[in-house]
Formats: structure tokens, C-alpha cells, sequence
């Protein structure tokens, strides 16, 4: 019977190699997985691709990766891409500066086959069609730290799971998401999907799910979408939703029959009464009042809160995160009641540093008070 263990998975800021463990008939082996590094500027595609000789392109760390449980460092730098892989592999970019572009080809990623595909702190933009494009059979995608941004379609899933946090969905021209039939489950956690349909197609907006896919949101922001927030419809089942920010989309914020198929858990807010939301910490026709899209201290973006927001402090402690999509430790208590209660939102909200004015009293002293 064999059987592998995934010891150490992508973290926040942090990954670490994949140690796989095999067990045949008494007899086992361990082996560390191997390690691939991706560099524009200073790789070249005839080098290894191990550690000190990079390659200098992503389609080519994954030509060499395995079939299974290799990582693939990815460079500050801009990488034209489009990148057809059944690989169960890793692929873990810098951050901000680490772009793949697929400069207008199909899509950035298409998936398939494999058991596991994660993807952590890229950016990944520039696909006529879709960014991520999850294939059948793919057991699971898991995307952490991403902005996918500037596709037609952010992510259009055709099959298995997939497991999104600290994710900005945005700028897309048609949809930030789309989850076909097939899909079996969609799970988003600290995530931000705004201002998608740039090119105000008549079916666009933040998600699209028919027929099938059972979807988790917590802690979600989805706004400022052009037409529909969430569109779900048929057997399309909303497991849980909540402390979620469904607001401001153009159309309904909500649209489908699935939508009065489900049941709050909590926290959750929308300026209409499109979403159905009737758990009693919900609110409904109610502005959250939202901030623009903006950084906000993290490379990804996401809308804040103004001080006046009723999501302040909103939210259900059960099962809040630990932390916001940024990576700000929560819950963090927002409205000075000494109760520290999770925000609605992909973002928890801390007021301004006080600022603090000096004034020279009326015996010559300088003081250093709140303005
Ligand atoms: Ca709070
Ligand atoms: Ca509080």
C-alpha cells in the first residue's frame, strides 16, 4: 500500500519543500522533493534549474519538475506565460513583482489531471480568455497570496476543489470567477473580488457558479462589480457565507434561484435585500461603506472600512480567521468597546494612528496632544 504525506504546505510569506514519504510492502524510502528556481533576468532555459542556476523561464522549471511534489521558485521579474501542466506541484512567486503575464494567449495556467496544484504570490494577468483554467480531472487548486487581475476571466473552473485565500480577484473584463458544474467545491477566505466586467458584458460580474459547486465564503469582499455580485443558480449550493461583504455591485448584488436556498451563517452585509441574508448578526440594506480599492499595507489590495462602517466589529468570532487578507492579526476590536469581534470583509479595520499635534501651553510648555 503506498502512501504520501504532505508534511509542509505553502503559509503565508513562508513555504517549505515537500517531504514525501513512500511505503511499499515494509520496505520505505524517503526522499526530499526537489527544488526548481525561476529567474527573467539572470536564468538561462540550458541551465539545471536547481538551486544557483536558474532557468530563466516558468514553462521550463515545470518541464523539468516531476509528476509530483516538486516546488518551483519564481523571481522577482515579468514572465510571459501560458502554461498547460498535469503536474501536482508548487509554484511559489515573490510577490508583487513576480508577474506572469500571458500576454494575450488563452490563459496563464490551465490544469489538469493532477492531484494538487498550489500557487502562492504571483500575479498573474494578461489572459484573453482565463487566468487560471482548473481542467478535468484536477483533484484540488489551492491559490494564496495571489491578484489575478486584467484576464478576461479570472478563474474558470471546470472541475475538482478549489481553495482561494488572500486573493485579489479584480479588473478582470468579463468575470472574477466562473464555476462550472463539474466543480465540486469553491472555498474563499479573506478575498477581495472587485470591480470585474471592465467591458460591461451582459452576463459578467464577481462569481458565476451553475448547477453543482458547493461554496464556502468567509470573510469575502465582493464589490464594485459591474453587473451581478453573485450569480448562482440551479443546484449551485451556498455551504456557508459568512462575514461577507456582498455590496455595491452594479445590478443585484445577488441573482438565481439558488440564492434562497441557503442559510446565513452570520455576519454578513449588502446594500440590497438581493442576498437573502436573514441570520440576525446580518445586514441587509445596509452601505458598508466601503474605501476605493487601495493597498492598505499589502501588495493586495482591498477596499477598507471607513470609520462609520457597520461592518466594524459585525462579524461571527466563530470560526473568524486569524488574520485578514493583508495578513493583520483578527479579530482587532474597532470600535473601542474593549470587545475585540471580527470585521464583515476580506479586511479587519483598525482606526488611524492618532494623530498628535504639539501646542505650547500658557506656561511656555510644549505639550504633545490628539488633534
Ligand atoms: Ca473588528
Ligand atoms: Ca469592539
Amino acid at each position: 500500500m503506498n502512501s504520501m504525506y504532505r508534511t509542509a504546505a505553502c503559509a503565508l510569506r513562508r513555504c517549505m519543500p515537500l517531504l514525501l514519504i513512500t511505503s511499499t510492502a515494509g520496505f520505505s524510502q524517503t526522499a526530499l522533493a526537489a527544488d526548481y528556481y525561476v529567474d527573467a533576468d539572470n536564468g538561462d532555459n540550458n541551465n539545471t534549474g536547481l538551486i544557483g542556476e536558474p532557468v530563466q523561464s516558468v514553462q521550463s522549471a515545470v518541464s523539468r519538475a516531476g509528476a509530483s511534489g516538486d516546488t518551483i521558485h519564481i523571481a522577482k521579474g515579468h514572465y510571459q506565460a501560458s502554461i498547460r501542466t498535469n503536474k501536482s506541484i508548487q509554484l511559489i512567486g515573490e510577490g508583487k513583482d513576480t508577474v506572469v503575464d500571458a500576454d494575450g494567449a488563452g490563459y496563464a495556467f490551465s490544469l489538469y489531471g493532477g492531484s494538487q496544484m498550489d500557487i502562492s504570490r504571483l500575479v498573474i494577468t494578461g489572459a484573453r480568455s482565463y487566468g487560471i483554467y482548473q481542467d478535468e480531472p484536477l483533484t484540488r487548486f489551492t491559490g494564496r497570496e495571489l491578484r489575478i487581475v486584467g484576464n478576461e476571466t479570472g478563474l474558470f473552473i471546470q472541475d475538482g476543489i478549489i481553495d482561494l485565500k488572500y486573493v485579489e480577484i479584480s479588473d478582470n473584463s468579463l468575470k472574477g470567477i466562473h464555476l462550472n458544474p463539474d466543480t465540486d467545491s469553491a472555498i474563499l477566505v479573506n478575498t477581495t473580488i472587485s470591480g470585474n466586467n471592465t467591458d460591461n458584458q451582459s452576463h459578467g460580474g464577481g462569481i458565476a457558479a451553475a448547477d453543482g459547486p458547493d461554496i464556502t465564503l468567509r470573510n469575502v469582499t465582493v464589490t464594485a462589480n459591474n453587473r451581478v455580485g453573485l450569480s448562482l443558480y440551479g443546484t449551485t449550493a451556498l455551504l456557508i457565507i459568512q462575514n461577507t461583504i456582498v455590496a455595491g455591485n452594479l445590478s443585484d448584488n445577488c441573482w438565481g434561484d439558488a440564492i434562497n436556498n441557503y442559510t446565513s451563517s452570520g455576519g454578513n452585509i449588502s446594500n440590497d435585500d438581493t442576498c437573502g441574508f436573514d441570520h440576525t448578526s446580518d445586514q441587509a440594506d445596509s452601505d458598508p461603506q466601503l474605501s476605493r480599492l487601495s493597498t492598505n499595507g499589502s501588495w493586495l489590495r482591498t477596499h477598507n472600512l471607513r470609520s462609520n462602517s457597520p461592518a466594524i466589529d459585525a462579524g461571527i468570532n466563530t470560526d473568524c480567521p486569524t488574520d485578514d487578507q493583508r495578513g493583520e492579526s483578527r479579530p482587532f476590536d474597532g470600535d473601542a468597546d474593549q470587545q475585540a469581534d471580527c470585521d464583515s470583509g476580506a479586511l479587519e479595520y483598525r482606526p488611524d494612528a492618532t494623530i498628535m499635534l504639539p501646542i505650547r501651553s500658557s506656561d511656555g510648555k510644549l505639550a504633545i496632544v490628539p488633534l
